[in-house]
């Protein structure tokens, strides 16, 4: 008995005692472990009678809960003042400015989608994405291309194994399967109904069996799309207008709408801006040329109706541009296949401030 209080006093003096973690496991090892003392007095108790043995174990068992809750006490103080020395030692001075070749750079692609949208958010536009990997009917079926459409060729769209169902799956081959996942949103039919407007902005990437000097099997796109009650072709030129005025931080940018077709938009158009050609170098804002930067029109009313949306009721506009384009037009990257290739010498160059958010009130670029 006398021996069980001896061990106690001297571990809890050492436990006590230990100045870190390596020592505290010294005590540990030294009273819990295989030859430890606390063991050793467990080891006496096959000698013994069986009441002794029974009032000795209990003994040894508390003695033995009392040593282990003090050396978890007691890592925890360690582990603290351990934390402390830490914070106290490795300080680091967070005002001292990044080593310049450490900041890494927004590729031109972010940078002119993250303009597009801030562009389009002022306007009141909200931002939305969905799936890369499309069924066949929100890519093609419900954006009313009839079922021989050259895009649904095998030579132009990436076609997937079909779904379970039978469904054939794309890569999607614009971003406008994300506008038919909006319309079919109850959420947007019920706030059309209330009177609302629907004003949506979707950047992405795309895919097409195409790849030459000036087509990427895979690129990006952002499309918006404008449905409400009241919404006119007036309202697509005047907002198309003022988006390319922005985008481009030319005030009296030169516009032209051009008719063409899209099977999901009738009428449609497309949107030239003014520019020139002096000395073999192109100047956007001025001049007797022109460059096609967008395809729009007004949502065909199949495509409504396949989303569910009556079209007697509701009407309005919808616009796709590719990303590349405007990136290479605005930004004088001269050609397409270095937007892909990584190279970080490249992406110092033509790269963006990660800081330099695109804002309206700021300046777009730089
Ligand atoms: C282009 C032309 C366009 C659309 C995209 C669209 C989407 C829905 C309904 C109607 Cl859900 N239209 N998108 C409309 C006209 C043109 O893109 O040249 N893109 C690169």
């Amino acid at each position: 008995m006398d021996d069980l209080q001896t061990i106690r006093a001297e571990t809890l003096a050492a436990i006590g005692a230990a100045g870190d973690l390596r020592a505290l496991d010294a005590v540990r090892v030294a009273a819990l472990g295989k030859s430890g003392r606390v063991t050793g007095q467990m080891k006496t108790l096959g000698g013994m009678a069986p009441d002794q043995r029974k009032e000795f174990g209990a003994l040894i068992n508390t003695l033995k809960g009392e040593i282990e809750g003090a050396l978890s006490a007691r890592k925890v103080e360690l582990d603290r003042a351990a934390l402390s020395a830490r914070l106290e030692n490795e300080r680091i001075d967070v005002s001292l400015p990044a080593r310049p070749e450490r900041v890494g750079h927004i590729h031109p692609l972010s940078q002119t989608m993250d303009e597009v949208c801030a562009v389009f958010g002022e306007m009141g536009f909200v931002w939305a994405e969905g799936p890369d990997v499309e069924d066949d009917w929100h890519n093609f079926e419900s954006l009313n291309f009839p079922p021989d459409h050259p895009a649904r060729q095998m030579q132009d769209t990436f076609f997937l194994p079909p779904r379970a169902d039978g469904m054939p799956m794309v890569l999607r081959t614009h971003t406008s399967p994300v506008q038919a996942r909006t319309l079919l949103d109850p959420a947007t039919q019920k706030m059309l109904k209330a009177g609302g407007s629907l004003r949506v902005i979707v950047p992405g990437r795309t895919y097409r069996v195409d790849s030459d000097q000036t087509h990427s099997p895979m690129f990006h796109q952002v499309e918006g799309l404008v449905i409400d009650r009241v919404t006119h072709m007036g309202h697509l030129k005047g907002c198309l207008t003022d988006f390319c005025r922005a985008f481009f931080e030319i005030d009296d940018l030169p516009l032209r709408f051009r008719p063409s077709y899209f099977p999901f938009t009738e009428p449609s158009a497309e949107v030239d801006i003014g520019c020139s050609w002096k000395g073999g170098e192109l100047r956007i804002g001025a001049g007797d040329s022109w460059l096609e930067i967008l395809g729009c029109g007004m949502v065909h009313p199949n495509v409504l109706a396949n989303c569910g949306v009556d079209p007697n009721e509701f009407q309005g506009f919808a616009f796709g541009m590719g990303i590349e384009r405007i990136a290479m037009l605005k930004y004088g990257i001269p050609d397409l296949r270095t937007f892909y290739e990584s190279d970080l010498r490249w992406l110092r160059h033509y790269g963006f401030n990660p800081l330099d958010v695109p804002s309206l009130t700021g300046g777009l670029g730089r």
